[in-house]
């Protein structure tokens, strides 16, 4: 994947400050400068020209992300855990509707524990980290740290559940995990700790694990869609790229343009008895009979906040939907040369104030040693979706000046409408993201009947849409024989929502006969 690798910008070198005060921009009504000054707050890189590096530049400047000396681990910055809060107060809201409480399990997991389910973890053992030593000795027994918690919960679930009236039993918790990957690590998309939210219920029949596996699906796609600002497909993973231990693997799949790879955002698995068999969790039914619990279980993760820098991202910066932004408006005073400099600030003060009533997310930046031009950089590298600029012309003439981060449109509003109009105006902000961002993955969509449809499409950097046996030997096919320096083409998902399958369609890759439409391409 050399088009996304692990690109540390340089992380030592120091914003130049703009020194004296008017930069560019040109608020308060004021007239407009043709060239911005230097504020040596940009970027180096284009978006278009070398994504990777630009997105690196982008998390590290933004002040989400700080490389860290560990290759692989990043500082998440308060910048990027008050988007991950946002997004927690809202699915934990919702799982607690849905009766599924939290819980936490420990960190640390015994080998005889991890390796008693061997299937599931044979194909992850080399990413699992482990801890050997406490000071200088060795421990006599090592102990893994949690890739993810199956093996560390399920023992208990079996204790726990006797009979009927223990289930459903529904858990979640919201912790870290360790992966030691080896491959291209990327901040948030790749990392070898994340933090994540694991679900695991257990159920005394399939039909009701069907169905949770679907409602926090539909969890995942709000998260994606209404927060985030992100179309996303939902869908069945292929045999191949289910969770092996589990019966069947749904998810939520992003899509970048710009690197044209597909993103697993978010997976809703059911676990069907291969765990309770492991596990021994059986229960005393209602006949008095002894049966097997289904399982389910889910999960997002930091992930999903990279997919969002990666969709909406410009070459002045981050760009954040109003929705996850913890910080929705900056109120920043123009003051002009003869102007009553402290009126200005007041006026920024009260629009703080009354919008903050109002339940939105604001703050002023009134630091004396930046020029509004310095500011307007600033805010717009950190992504906050609307500025509000007050100068001496506006406190004549009541007004304020709305400056949108997404299209870079301006308009003077009366600050007697204000609430009302920045209200509008956050709520079009991720109408637009997300219209803009679903307009780019449409476009990107390619319907591919034939092989040679197919590896042209691949080629396009498209998210291609393809009749497919469903035969796990011809996805194995597939990606050997697209296999090259920037990795295979795998299957995403087959979506839920499938086009219409003619009679006599044939599979791109296979020529036998198609049984679904199925979303292929290169992924993170
Ligand atoms: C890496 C090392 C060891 C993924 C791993 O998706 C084990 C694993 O089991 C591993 N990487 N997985 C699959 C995780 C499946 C499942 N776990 C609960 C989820 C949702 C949350």
């Amino acid at each position: 994947m050399a088009d996304i690798a692990d690109k540390k910008p340089n992380v030592n070198a120091k914003v130049k400050k703009a020194k004296g005060g008017g930069g560019g921009g040109g608020g308060g009504g004021g007239k407009k400068k043709e060239v911005k000054k230097e504020t040596g707050l940009g970027l180096t890189k284009k978006k278009d020209e070398n994504f990777g590096e630009w997105y690196s530049e982008v998390v590290v400047h933004g002040e989400m992300i700080e490389y860290y000396d560990i290759s692989g681990c990043y500082i998440l910055r308060p910048w990027t855990m008050a988007i991950w809060e946002i997004m927690q107060a809202f699915f934990d809201a919702e799982i607690k509707k849905m009766k599924i409480k939290n819980c936490y399990f420990p960190l640390f997991v015994s080998p005889a524990v991890l390796e008693k389910e061997k299937d599931h973890i044979e194909g992850f053992a080399p990413e699992v980290a482990w801890v050997t030593k406490s000071g200088k000795s060795e421990l006599e027994v090592p102990i893994a740290i949690r890739p993810t918690s199956e093996t560390v919960m399920y023992p208990y679930y079996s204790k726990w559940i006797r009979g009927h009236r223990d289930l459903p039993l529904k858990l979640n918790q919201w912790c870290n995990v360790v992966r030691w990957e080896f491959s291209n690590p990327t901040p948030f998309i790749r990392s070898r700790e994340f933090l994540w939210q694991e679900g695991h219920t257990a159920f005394a029949t399939k039909e009701e694990a069907d169905k949770e596996v679907l409602e926090i699906l539909e969890l995942y796609r709000r998260i994606y869609e209404e927060f985030l600002a992100i179309p996303v497909v939902k869908g069945k993973k292929s045999e191949n790229e289910k969770f092996a231990g589990g019966l069947y693997t749904t998810s939520v799949e992003a899509f970048v343009p710009n690197t044209g790879r597909g993103v697993q955002g978010a997976t809703s698995h059911c676990l069907g008895q291969n765990f309770a068999k492991m596990f021994d969790i059986t229960f005393e039914n209602e006949k008095g009979e002894k049966a097997m619990i289904w399982q389910n279980s889910w999960a997002y993760s930091t992930r999903t906040i990279g997919v969002m820098v990666m969709v909406h991202g410009d070459d002045k910066g981050l760009v954040l939907p109003p929705k996850v932004a913890s910080v929705q408006a900056v109120v920043i005073p123009v003051p002009f040369k003869d102007a009553d400099t402290q009126a200005i600030f007041d006026a920024c003060l009260k629009t703080v104030e009354e919008l903050t009533e109002a339940g939105l997310r604001v703050e002023a930046d009134l630091r004396d040693n930046y020029s509004p031009g310095w500011k307007y950089s600033h805010w717009e590298l950190k992504g906050v979706p609307l500025r509000i600029e007050i100068g001496p012309k506006d406190l004549e003439k009541k007004q304020v000046r709305l400056a949108r981060r997404d299209n870079s449109s301006k308009v003077d509003i009366p600050m007697v409408d204000l609430v009302k109009e920045v209200k509008e105006t956050l709520e079009k902000i991720q109408q637009n993201l997300f219209d803009v961002a679903k307009q780019k993955r449409d476009a990107s969509i390619q319907l591919a009947k034939t092989w040679d449809e197919f590896t042209a499409a691949l080629g396009e950097k498209k998210l291609i849409l393809a009749p497919w046996c469903d035969e796990q030997a011809v996805e194995e096919d597939v990606k050997a024989r697209t296999k090259g320096e920037i990795g295979a083409a795998k299957s995403l998902c087959s979506p839920f929502d499938q086009p219409e399958l003619p009679e006599g369609t044939l599979c791109f890759a296979s020529g036998k006969p198609a049984k679904k439409w199925t979303y292929w391409g290169r992924s993170y």
